[in-house]
């Protein structure tokens, strides 16, 4: 097929399954001499300083590499993909925005999918060949993002902007992803069957991906910048949503007050957050992002342990095994903070912070 004709089809798809034909001229040599895989939605994961992207997002990240300038006063959540980055936009934009937009019916989380209202660096902002002119946004500006540390642009390393980083356990991050992609893939492409995926995850091969590199590296980091890195589990956050709210509005400088406290704001945050909240409003129902994908997608179960569902004696032993070598690979293990439980999750899927 000429490339004329593909560009010509892709002009009908949604942008999330924009391929090869849409790499711009700029970022062909580069990008083209890259490892690939087969991916999970877009036909090739590309390999880029050693993690694997969609070629879109990977136009993303060179272009945020080379134009975005942090400031200072920036928040950035960053996360793996499927580790509940739905819920960590929606919980911090709640956050430090709630003296300009107060829980009330007219909050933008009842009429904005939480992906709307913050933008992803490399997925929204720097996409399909955009530079942005992010100058005129008020301070602090809130940012998201699933690149992985050793990309991320030199201007948010310098700078003393936040990072808040939310990962989740392997296996219940490996069957949302799998579950997630079968829903985005076009249906004459077919669904990836759990073997097929559950190879290439313990390969590294998934977006953003190797899992435990990404969320390693965030992890060292944390320990040596704990001022500029928050690092959250999932988990944790269902378990004891309350204590880790607290956490997040400390870091950021913004703490609840008493009478924010005595008014019972951290658990109205967590009510308007929540997923039973969320996924049941109308514009997660029915609503589309600007990149195609339906907000439905995003709102499947919201648990822990889904895995136990879908995963085989066989594969739980190779991916603690995995998780269990890279961990104890990466240093030893700190004891859990004050005021998260322990213990919750056997030490081979549970990374101590
Ligand atoms: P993304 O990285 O592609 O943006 P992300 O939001 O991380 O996706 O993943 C969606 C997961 O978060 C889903 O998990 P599941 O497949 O195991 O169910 C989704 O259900 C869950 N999720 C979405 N919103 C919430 C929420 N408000 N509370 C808890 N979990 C949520």
């Amino acid at each position: 097929m000429s490339r004329d004709m593909q560009s010509q089809i892709s002009a009908f798809l949604p942008k999330y399954l924009h391929q090869e034909e849409v790499v711009a001229q700029e970022f062909k040599d580069l990008i083209f001499s890259l490892p690939k895989e087969n991916g999970w939605v877009a036909s090739y994961l590309y390999k880029y300083q050693g993690f694997w992207h969609p070629v879109r997002h990977l136009q993303g990240i060179i272009t945020c590499q080379r134009h975005f300038r942090a400031r200072d006063s920036d928040v950035i959540l960053i996360t793996t993909p499927k580790s509940g980055t739905t819920w960590l936009k929606a919980i911090v934009f709640t956050l430090m925005n709630r003296m300009q937009y107060p829980i009330a019916q007219d909050h933008p989380l009842l009429s904005k999918n939480p992906h709307d209202l913050v933008p992803f660096l490399e997925q929204t902002l720097y996409v399909d060949n955009q530079i942005p002119d992010l100058s005129s946004m008020n301070s602090p500006r809130l940012f998201a993002t699933h690149i992985p540390f050793t990309s991320i642009p030199i201007s948010i390393q310098n700078s003393r902007c936040k990072l808040v980083y939310l990962c989740r356990n392997p296996k219940d991050t490996f069957v949302s992803m799998w579950q997630f992609s079968n829903k985005l893939r076009p249906k004459e492409m077919g669904t990836h069957s759990l073997g097929e995926v559950f190879d290439m995850f313990c390969r590294g091969v998934s977006i953003a991906g190797p899992f435990l590199d990404h969320v390693l590296d965030y992890w060292k980091e944390s320990r040596e910048s704990p001022h500029k890195v928050l690092f959250l589990k999932y988990d944790d956050m269902k378990e004891n949503p309350t204590v880790n709210l607290r956490r997040i509005a400390e870091f950021l400088e913004c703490p609840f007050s008493n009478e924010e406290e005595e008014s019972g704001m951290v658990e109205e945050i967590l009510k308007l957050c929540s997923f039973g909240n969320l996924s049941n409003l109308e514009i997660n129902r029915t609503g589309k992002l600007s990149s195609g994908e339906e907000n439905k997608v995003f709102f499947r179960q919201g648990k822990v342990g889904d895995w136990k569902n879908h995963l085989t004696i066989e594969m739980v032993e190779k991916l603690d095994q995995i998780t269990e070598q890279k961990v104890s690979a990466s240093g030893p293990s700190p004891p859990p903070p004050q005021g998260c439980p322990s213990g919750t999750l056997p030490p081979s899927i549970y990374l101590y912070v």
